[in-house]
């Protein structure tokens, strides 16, 4: 008979409530899927919106986490790509290689992103929603092979584990989403993790003018160290006439939004110059609404776009800014804020509600 593990991790039960560590069972894995023994995850937005009821709403009970680094356990058959004991970053994005997208040579957009069979369960046997497919607040999860990306063994958990959500989401929304250019201007609507990542990703385009907007003085002081030029506290005032006030009047070429707000989401659309770029990376809640003077929106002209994870390619992306890391080129370090327990997520939670962590990385 297959052998069936028992693991331990954060499950949330019902929308609202606090996260609790249970232990669960994953199946072994089947043919294409792989046991992953957790090392580090990165605690990110999206998970206490999910747990919060206002993302992924219909999963649960959910098993939290989706940005992690880990080691290969154990294979399931016909899996070619990774072998037991490989050092893995997992990625929620990984492309099936036949639904209309992929067909055309988009697998970025892949619309049938390959994850393993629902085959984790809380003890009582009720069925498991990894979140994004993925699952790493947890000793282990069970994942498609193809989620599995391997990097240099010698490179650290922790930040590895933060290029598998938040960290390549912003480098990407700069370098693939909005195309930055060298010499451009640049305005991040939003400074926690992923938002500075958008402005290291900036400056890695060669962006000249990045201008950081957040409503705590406190990331603004940060995002100076990830490469910002100048910082707006979004409390003292219209935000869009300050970045046209620093923009010589005419406002930046590309925007980007990492709040997940329907006002933010307006001031990054306003805020841009003639033919320039927005991209919405903040993910809002049902009842968000935009408000747009249309002919105002029309005059500027460019385009408006979401981003999901940064337009990436994890087979290309993630073994790149694990290079970058390494070269000193893409500051990790200075992203994970706190090291912490599994025990300590739920504070986690907390200490990115009061504007205190970029990251918390639960460390197994
Ligand atoms: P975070 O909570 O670390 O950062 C949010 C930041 O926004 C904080 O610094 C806040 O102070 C700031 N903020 C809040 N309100 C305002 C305001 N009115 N004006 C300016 N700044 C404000 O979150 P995060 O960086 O982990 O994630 C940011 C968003 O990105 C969030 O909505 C998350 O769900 C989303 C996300 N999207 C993708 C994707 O693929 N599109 C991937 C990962 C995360
Ligand atoms: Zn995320």
């Amino acid at each position: 008979m297959a052998e069936i593990t028992t693991a331990r991790g954060v499950i949330a039960r019902n929308p609202g409530e606090p996260g609790v560590i249970e232990e669960f069972t994953i199946d072994a894995p089947q043919a294409d899927e792989v046991l992953v023994r957790i090392l580090a995850s990165g605690v990110c937005h999206t998970d206490l919106s999910a747990k919060n009821g206002v993302f992924g709403t219909s999963g649960f009970p959910f098993l939290l986490g989706h940005e992690g680094s880990g080691i290969v356990e154990r294979v399931g058959e016909g899996v070619t790509n990774v072998q037991e004991g490989d050092y893995v970053i997992l990625a929620w994005r990984a492309p099936c290689g036949e639904c209309r997208f992929c067909n055309v040579g988009k697998p970025h957009l892949c619309s049938a992103s390959l994850n393993a069979h629902q085959g984790m369960r809380t003890m009582e046997g009720e069925l498991l929603t990894p979140i994004l497919g993925i699952g790493t607040f947890c000793t282990h999860t069970l994942v498609h092979s193809r989620q599995c990306i391997p990097v240099d063994k010698a490179l650290p958990p922790e930040q590895m584990s933060l290029i598998g959500c938040g960290v390549m989401t912003g480098v990407g929304a700069a370098l693939y989403s909005a195309k930055v250019e060298p010499g451009q201007s640049v305005a991040v609507i939003g400074c926690g993790g992923v938002g500075d990542s958008i402005i290291m990703g900036a400056r890695l385009a060669g962006a000249t003018t990045i201008i950081a907007v957040d409503i705590d003085p406190g990331k603004l002081e940060s995002a100076k160290e990830f490469g910002a030029t100048h910082t707006i506290d979004a409390r003292e005032g219209d935000p869009v006439a300050r970045i046209k006030e620093m923009t010589g009047g005419n406002g930046v070429n590309a925007s980007f939004e990492a709040v997940g707000r329907a006002e933010t989401i307006e001031t990054a659309i306003m805020c841009r110059d003639l033919a320039g770029t927005c991209v919405i990376v903040g993910v809002a809640d049902q009842q968000a609404m935009l408000n747009l003077p249309v002919a105002k929106f029309f005059d500027i002209g460019g385009s408006l776009r979401v981003s999901w994870y940064g337009d990436c390619l994890p087979t290309r992306d993630f073994p790149l800014l694990a290079d970058w890391y390494a070269q000193g080129r893409l500051d990790l370090d200075r992203v994970v804020t706190r090291v912490i327990t599994l025990e300590e997520s739920e504070e986690a939670f907390h200490a990115m509600e009061r504007g205190e962590t970029l990251r918390s990385v639960i460390r197994l």
